[in-house]
This record gives structure tokens, sequence and C-alpha cells, in this order.
């Protein structure tokens, strides 16, 4: 019976550990978290600050958040051959951000910012789909990534860069 519980005990966290293991690190690390309810009223996923934006080294950093059932903004714009700071949370249930073809997935939880450095070598275009089943629209939570021309996206003005106007 002892030897049981502790199978128990170790098998189910060393197998599972994806699930705890994030969550915890988010918690521990603190700075990370974030109110669901407030996202719209304050702090950096306020609407005006999603989407790409350009850092001082030349990198981009990706706001964004999922929701049952989409991703806002609906389509993103970055640019090819730079690092991509994905920072993602959510506002209701756990969501995964995947983009079919590759081999990127990232988690967003309510009430904590998953961080993910992304980068793509050429342009193109992704299909972005949740992963995590959400609830009774979760097939359809699908959205958009376009990779542009380094120079592209560099010409555009911040408005543009932030959603999909260009192609
Ligand atoms: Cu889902």
């Amino acid at each position: 019976m002892i030897v049981f519980t502790v199978l128990i005990l170790c098998v189910i966290p060393a197998t599972r550990y994806y699930q705890i293991d994030q969550p915890l690190m988010r918690w521990l690390r603190g700075p990370n978290r974030v109110d669901p309810a407030e996202l719209h009223l304050s702090g950096e996923f306020v609407e005006n600050n999603l989407g790409t934006e350009i850092d001082p080294d030349g990198s981009v950093t990706v706001r964004m958040i999922a929701q049952q059932y989409l991703f806002v903004p609906h389509c993103v714009l970055v640019p090819a051959g730079v690092p991509v700071h994905l920072r993602i949370t959510s506002a209701d249930a756990a969501h995964t951000f995947a983009l079919i073809g590759t081999h990127y997935a990232v988690k967003a939880l309510p009430g904590t910012i998953t961080e993910a450095q992304l980068q793509f070598a050429n342009p193109g275009e992704y299909t972005a789909a949740c992963a995590e089943f959400c609830g009774a629209g979760h097939f359809e939570m699908r959205s958009e990534l376009k990779v542009v021309p380094r120079e592209q996206f560099q010409a555009l003005d911040s408005v543009k860069r932030g959603g999909c106007v260009a192609r």
C-alpha cells in the first residue's frame, strides 16, 4: 500500500508536470501575473497596445489576448528573420495558441502572461488554432499570423503594424 501510494504521488506529477509546472513557475516569478477582469481597462493588454510593436533592439513584441472563442488581434503581422517575443494571456479559460505547420504552441492562461520566443525565417502566412479544448466554440477558434519581409514591415506605420492591413 505504501509503495502504491508513493508510486502514485511520484508518477502523477512526473507525467503531468506540464500542467502544474508552468503556472507554478509563473506564480513564483510574480511580475507576469495579470488580472483577467482588468485586461481591457489598464496595463499592457489594453486594446491599443495589442498586436506587434518594434523593440529598441530591432526585435518585435506581440501582445495577444485569447478568449472564448477568438484571439485578439485576429490577425498578427510580424517581420521575417527577426526575434518575435510573444506575450499572451487569457481573459477566461485556458487556451493554446498553436501555429499550424510549425512547432509553436503557446499556452494562454487567465491570470498569467506567457512569454514565448518565436522566429520566422521567411515570409508566409500561418493559421493559428486553439489547441486546448475551451468550450463549444473551440473548433472555430482560429486566427492568422502573417510574416512579411523585414523592410516591408519597417516601412509601415505603427497602426498598420498592429494588424494585418498590409500584405
Ligand atoms: Cu480552444
